[in-house]
């Protein structure tokens, strides 16, 4: 980092328009707006390019998956692949990712397979992963409660004095909950490694940003917490990989806590079971869809002369592979057993519980009996 990025450490309010490394037309910015930072190699960035990529493909089918009936639910992340990949791509190892439902392609991103981050969605099982094996917590449907076991486990690992970080993705809507104050807080007086990473897609299902808070950005929230905050372009990938990787290396040094906002847009509807044109217009969708982040960098990297056709068509090679693997992986029917949704619930479990287990054992008998006649 430079002397001047240094400086910045510690900002009293965060710059008034989002901190940028590369324009919408794909060219990088110079000065004021880079705000310190500087670009990332172009090896970085095509790394990051191609699994936005990846991630994109996998979306998409994803959502056809969803079309066809084979998930019960899925909200996709169209137009935030930039927040997503970097969140990842900033982390080490050792480090833990807290991720809500809206982030299944930073699981992808972070390792986990198609099938175990899916079946979630797919209702078969409670997380279908191991989150200690990808140090990732199950994505979590509670606005904002992730927020808080991330203090929580950058807390134990700065007691452990190990050199843990600990990174919270949380949408704008979130950070209206009581449990995102309460994580800033204890994250700053407590002096934890944390990043709160905050994707505002300016939408809380059908609540605007603008009905969410009067605060000028939320990264200014950072202010009366008394940490660093970071108003990023979240359609930037080159800026908000910078500005979080910075930050997680500045709370592994022991410097604390972040608050990041990259600001950027939820391109599809909330979840499959939502509409959006009741409460959006479609020149404020075609506005954002201008604004792609995937389009952005990949006009960078061919501008630059980065990014050959052979790599390319490599990329999306591999993001076909992927796409038919996990249309493969989920379109087999899954051998589950319902009853399993009763365990890990309690070590001793209450007899309430034991009693709906019985009524349900009771009706699957019921069933098997009526389709065996
Ligand atoms: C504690 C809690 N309250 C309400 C909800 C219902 N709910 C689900 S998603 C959502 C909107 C969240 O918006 P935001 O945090 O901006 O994330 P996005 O879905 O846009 O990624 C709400 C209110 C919930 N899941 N948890």
């Amino acid at each position: 980092m430079s002397d001047e990025a240094t400086a910045l450490r510690t900002p009293v309010v965060p710059t008034q328009l989002p901190i940028r490394l590369i324009d919408e037309d794909g060219v990088a910015i110079d000065g004021q707006r880079a705000a310190g930072f500087a670009l990332p190699s172009p090896e970085t960035l095509i790394g990051l390019y191609r699994q936005m990529v990846l991630a994109r493909r996998f979306d998409a089918q994803v959502t056809a998956l969803t079309r066809q009936g084979r998930l019960a639910t899925y909200p996709s992340a169209l137009g935030q692949e930039a927040c997503e990949i970097s969140a990842v791509a900033a982390l080490r190892p050792q480090d833990w990712l807290f991720p809500t439902y809206r982030d299944t392609i930073a699981l992808l991103s972070r390792g986990v397979f198609p099938l175990e981050i899916l079946s979630f969605f797919r209702g078969d099982w409670h997380a279908g992963f191991d989150p200690h094996e990808h140090r990732v917590s199950p994505q979590s449907t509670p606005l904002a409660t992730q927020a808080l076991h991330a203090v929580g486990l950058a807390a134990a690992a700065r007691l452990r004095g190990d050199d843990t970080v600990a990174l919270a993705l949380l949408g704008d809507g979130a950070t209206s909950e009581g449990d995102a104050h309460e994580a800033f807080n204890f994250a700053s007086v407590w002096h934890s490694p944390v990043v709160f990473l905050i994707q505002n897609n300016q939408w809380a299902i059908s609540v605007p940003f603008d009905k969410q808070s009067n605060a000028r950005t939320l990264a200014d929230r950072a202010i009366g917490y008394g940490m660093p905050g970071y108003f990023v372009d979240g359609n930037d990938v080159a800026a908000m990989f910078a500005v979080v990787s910075s930050a997680v290396e500045f709370a592994r040094a022991g410097n604390g806590p972040t608050i990041i906002e990259g600001l950027t847009y939820r391109m599809e509807a909330h979840t499959n079971s939502d509409d959006p044109t009741r409460y959006r217009s479609t020149e404020d969708e075609a506005r954002w869809r201008r604004l792609d982040p995937l389009d952005r960098i990949e006009k960078y990297l061919v501008g630059s002369g980065a990014l050959t056709e052979t790599v390319r068509a490599d990329i999306a090679e591999r993001a076909e592979v992927l796409a038919a693997a996990t249309r493969d992986a989920m379109n087999a029917d899954p051998v589950i057993d319902p009853l399993e949704l009763f365990d890990h619930v309690y070590q001793t479990p209450r007899p309430a519980l034991l009693e709906q287990r019985e009524f349900l054992a009771r009706e699957l008998a019921e069933t098997d009996a009526v389709v065996a006649s």
